[in-house]
């Protein structure tokens, strides 16, 4: 039967459709599995409209070179298929002092940090020049506000179509409803290498749908990745994560516009950390990181939206005041897949240089999809594993597990 040179597990993702389309585009014979029925899909962490994208990276500024490599490409997939898929609004990125959410800096310091680092573009504004310059803001005192003009949101649904329509222009394959059963290394024929970095002998995939052979094997599965590689299982956290669009005030609306509102990241004193977007059709769009902190299983997170769901989101309206007494007119579910220090991992797996892992992007990682797939795709063809990118905060060392930023260090 046919060997490809690459599988990706996982393709009606961010990560996988990325990977699918970069390995296509350098002339792999590329096979894409989807365990869903159709992609891009609603049942994993990349659907709902709309994600944040910036480089102001308040969690560690060696996420901005990727962050810039990451916006060239996606105007690369525009300027390909004609499709608009980023919108730039300008981003917030405020916090009350001394507030800490998760392992890293606040908000604020961290992306000044970032800015200052990377010489970004940025300005510092008080609560009233927000509130002045963007309507629809109302910050306390004492909130520090760092706003990045180059900031905005990506259409990820859009952004996966785009992904798997190139890469099947450029001759991949993508089987959708195929769940994946197993899979294994299998010996080497001969006991030599078989190419293309494997280091070893083929990768063979029980699916749903068939059993396929490759040399490489990249796993981009999300918050089925524990079950996929249970070598993970330690390091991963599979979470239920909620956003929320609430109806904005009729004489509100303007203020609400994407042309007057930036999505925003906002830390509270009481160590609330939620993020937002300038309203669509549906109202304004808020969601609140690691939400209510539920662990769950991806197949078995409860997909009905709770009051006590609409409560969380609710709290940060307060910021907002023309969508504060807003109807919830719509909601998604969807799965973040944490790393104890909320970095991605992208490496090889450690006993099979051969297959692949890119997960566990933490809720932060679509907007880095574009760059991700171009990395994977590094990984998956070359022999020593190797790519231009900096990846060294996602490789699986040792160290990974456990760590935190340290400020000193950066
Ligand atoms: O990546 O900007 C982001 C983000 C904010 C909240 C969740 N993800």
């Amino acid at each position: 039967s046919k060997v490809f040179d690459a599988i990706v597990v996982g393709a009606g993702g961010a990560h996988g459709s990325a990977a699918l389309y970069h390995l296509a585009k350098r002339g792999a014979q590329v096979l894409g599995l989807e365990a869903q029925p159709s992609a891009p899909h609603d049942r994993g962490s990349s659907h709902g409209l709309t994600r944040i994208i910036r480089k102001c990276y308040f969690e560690h500024p060696s996420y901005v070179p990727l962050l810039h490599s990451s916006y060239q490409l996606w105007h690369e997939l525009e300027a390909e298929t004609g499709e608009k898929l980023l919108t730039l609004t300008g981003c917030v990125n405020t916090s009350a002092p001394g507030s800490q959410c998760g392992p890293g800096l606040a908000c604020f310091e961290g992306s000044l940090l970032a800015a200052q680092q990377h010489n970004l573009e940025h300005e510092i504004l008080s609560p009233a020049q927000v509130a002045q310059r963007f309507p629809a803001y109302r910050l306390p005192e004492g909130f520090q506000s760092l706003y990045e003009p180059g900031a905005g949101f990506l259409a990820p649904e859009k952004c996966i179509a785009a992904h798997l329509g190139q890469a099947q222009k450029s001759g991949a394959q993508l089987v959708c409803g195929a769940a994946v059963q197993r899979w294994a290394v299998e010996p080497p024929a001969g006991g030599s290498g078989s190419g293309s970095g494997s280091g070893g002998g083929l990768v063979r995939v029980e699916t749903s749908q068939g059993t396929f052979q490759a040399k490489t094997l990249v796993l981009a599965a999300g918050g089925w990745m524990p079950a996929l590689v249970p070598e993970l299982q330690p390091l991963l956290t599979v979470e239920r994560q909620v956003v929320g669009w609430f109806e904005v005030a009729p004489e509100q609306r303007d203020a609400f516009h994407p042309s007057r509102c930036p999505v925003f990241l906002l830390q509270d004193p009481q160590g609330n950390y939620f993020y937002g977007f300038p309203a669509d059709e549906h109202g304004f769009k808020v969601g609140k990181y690691h939400h209510l902190r539920e662990k769950v299983t991806p197949d078995g997170v409860p997909r009905d939206i709770s009051p006590q769901d609409e409560e969380a989101l609710r709290q940060c309206l307060q910021y907002f005041p023309g969508a504060q007494g807003g109807r919830l007119t719509r909601a998604a579910v969807c799965l973040f897949t944490n790393t104890p220090d909320l970095n991605f991992i992208l490496d090889r797996h450690p006993r099979h240089p051969q297959v692949v892992l890119s997960s566990a992007c933490s809720g932060h990682g679509f907007k880095f999809s574009s760059v991700v797939g171009s990395v994977l795709a590094d990984l998956a063809l070359n022999e020593q594993g190797t790519t231009p990118h900096d990846i060294s905060l996602h490789r699986l060392s040792g160290q990974r597990i456990g760590a935190s930023y340290e400020r000193e260090k950066l």
